[in-house]
């Protein structure tokens, strides 16, 4: 991450990384989604916070990872991995993934959600408690950030389309969103401190969960398709939900690391140690059950 990215992420609370992916990662990408989505699709994946069913394998839900191929790529990529050193230090773990898609059929109201300090307010979507888990700050020469989100984007998003929004710099806030700006359900009443960012396919949109944001709403002619895989300092959890690294053959050890549930202690070998004993101890669970059924 260079000084100009660093300034700029300071400023602002996000940056575009350009060709973030390649041609051939999008079209991969685009294709394992194009095969696994339905018409009524426009969510994929999982924020984590939806189970599946009761027998799965240790506390897991839906996951992109799923896909394989380039899903799996995404997870600890090397055009991503120093912004992400960088923002949220050595030591950090996926939280969550998804894919939004935006297209006539399913366009949201711009609703802004997240801000720093707790500035969502009470009734936030990201804040509801005390905020603290949007934290953002600058201190002792390197950044601190509670989640980081990294959009991907699978279609060119141009000017006045729609794509991601957020109001610059709230990270930083010290006061409130004012309630009259966090919804607009269209373009037109959509606040001027609100910055809409236009990216193209292969794009990667970086920012952090403390910058008041969401989602224009669409007015394109196609649709816009985003895969969002969000992280956190190891000892941060968002979602109720972990990975099961398991679940993903032929992981390398940085990306099995990657998936590791949260702890203070990071990936280390004697944590790794007490999951896999609970992953077994899980399993054993479910064969019991089954074998009484
Ligand atoms: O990229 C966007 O449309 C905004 C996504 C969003 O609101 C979120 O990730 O919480």
């Amino acid at each position: 991450m260079n000084q100009h990215e660093k300034y700029l992420f300071d400023l602002r609370g996000y940056i575009v990384v350009r060709n973030a992916i390649t041609t051939a990662q999008v079209d991969d990408l685009s294709t394992r989604l194009e095969m696994h989505r339905t018409e009524q699709s426009y969510i994929l994946g999982s924020d984590r916070t939806v189970m599946n069913a009761t027998e799965d394998r240790a506390w897991t839900a839906s996951s992109l990872l799923e896909w394989g191929g380039c899903y799996i790529d995404l997870l600890d990529l090397p055009t991503i991995r120093p912004y992400l050193e960088t923002l949220l230090g050595r030591n950090y773990r996926l939280d969550h993934d998804y894919i939004k898609i935006d297209n006539a059929k399913h366009s949201y109201e711009l609703y802004l959600h997240g801000g720093g300090q707790g500035a969502g307010g009470a009734s936030d979507l990201v804040g509801p408690t005390d905020g603290g888990q949007c934290y953002y700050r600058f201190s002792n020469g390197r950044f601190f950030n509670g989640l980081v989100a990294v959009a991907f984007e699978l279609d060119t998003v141009l000017p006045g389309q729609g794509g991601f929004a957020c109001i610059p710099g709230s990270h930083k806030v010290n006061f409130e969103l004012p309630s009259d700006w966090k919804r607009s359900s269209t373009q037109a009443e959509i606040p001027e401190c609100v910055d809409r960012v236009a990216a193209s396919a292969g794009d990667a949109i970086i920012f952090t969960e403390a910058c008041a944001h969401g989602t224009v709403p669409w007015c394109g002619e196609g649709e816009r398709r985003t895969i969002y895989y969000k992280y956190c300092p190891h000892a941060v959890a968002w979602s109720p939900g972990y990975y099961n690294s398991d679940n993903y053959p032929g992981l390398t050890e940085s990306q099995k690391a990657l998936l590791m549930p949260p702890s203070a202690f990071g990936p280390a070998p004697e944590i790794r140690a007490i999951w896999e004993k609970a992953q077994a101890e899980q399993q054993e669970l479910i064969r019991l059950r089954k074998a009484q059924d």
